[in-house]
């Protein structure tokens, strides 16, 4: 099927960087904040209601990613782009692991969690802040933002009940009508509007083919379920795909 296809694309989520270490989305933590589901503290009303909590939150997993490295899993899909230049990959992840895994072409839908901006994006949307060249009592949160003063900085990620960044959003879009294959790769499908785009895609007559060890909300409806670990599967699919070139 990959090798047939004239525009593959690829849609991750949070299983993509299990094997690096991260824990998913709906993994349960440790410590701390084991007794916090993500979904509670990744909202706006959490960081008015508790700014402190919801940054240390986010101070904690910036730390869990810290020594994240690329898995095999990324580092097959950047190697894709032998084949297929410029593949686009649609992440929800905030960990990066795909540009460091050399992946020229990512698309993050829910933001990047090593970046950080003003609350009210008071210089324009968004208005991105460096915490680097801010000096504050880090125990205390999160630091006042440096361009207005008023508002606090958070980190630049989607949060539930937030629109996702339109200039992303659309080009997924852009992508999701023209691809005729899409690799669905450690997504519990549960998180819209993401979860929506590989429907989309086979509406528009695209092959699904889903990489997950587990079953997952879209795997009813995809042409192929590749069931394993991404860091296992994907190399080998990447090989066949690749080796035939020889
Ligand atoms: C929006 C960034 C429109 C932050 C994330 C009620 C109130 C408010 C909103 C809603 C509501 N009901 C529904 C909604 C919409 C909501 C939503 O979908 N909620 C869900 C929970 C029902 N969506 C939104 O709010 C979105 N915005 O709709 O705006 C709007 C706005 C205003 C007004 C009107 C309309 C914004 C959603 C973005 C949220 N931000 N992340 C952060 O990370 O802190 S989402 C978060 O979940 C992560 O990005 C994560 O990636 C994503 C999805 O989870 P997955 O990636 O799928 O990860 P998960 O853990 O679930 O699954 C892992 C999978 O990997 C599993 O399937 C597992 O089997 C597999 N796996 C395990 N090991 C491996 C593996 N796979 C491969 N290899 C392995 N080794």
């Amino acid at each position: 099927m990959l090798r047939q296809a004239k525009q593959p694309s690829v849609l991750t989520g949070a299983g993509v960087s299990k094997e690096s270490g991260i824990p998913a989305f709906r993994d349960a933590l440790e410590g701390l904040w084991a007794r916090f589901h993500p979904q509670e503290l990744a909202t706006p009303q959490a960081f008015m209601r508790d700014p402190k909590l919801v940054w240390d939150f986010y101070e904690y997993r910036r730390e869990l990613m810290r020594p994240a490295k690329p898995n095999p899993g990324h580092k097959a899909l950047a190697a894709l782009e032998k084949r297929f230049p410029r593949l686009p990959i649609i992440t929800q992840n905030i960990d990066m692991l795909h540009e460091e895994a050399g992946s020229t072409n990512v698309i993050s839908l829910h933001g990047k969690i090593a970046a950080n901006k003003c609350f009210y994006n008071c210089q324009g949307d968004p208005t991105p802040v460096d915490v680097t060249q801010i000096e504050w009592d880090k125990n205390s949160g999160p630091p006042p933002c440096p361009h207005c003063g008023r508002a606090m900085v958070r980190p630049a990620v989607v949060w539930f009940g937030e629109m996702l960044p339109p200039p992303a959003l659309g080009e997924a879009k852009r992508v999701i009508g023209s691809t005729d294959l899409m690799l669905i790769i450690g997504t519990s499908g549960v998180v819209r509007p993401t979860s929506e785009m590989p429907l989309t895609a086979a509406r528009n007559g695209a092959k699904l083919i889903e990489v997950n060890p587990f079953e997952s909300e879209i795997s009813r409806g995809v042409d192929l379920w590749l069931q394993g670990p991404s860091g296992e599967v994907l190399p080998r699919v990447v090989e066949l795909v690749l080796s035939d070139e020889a």
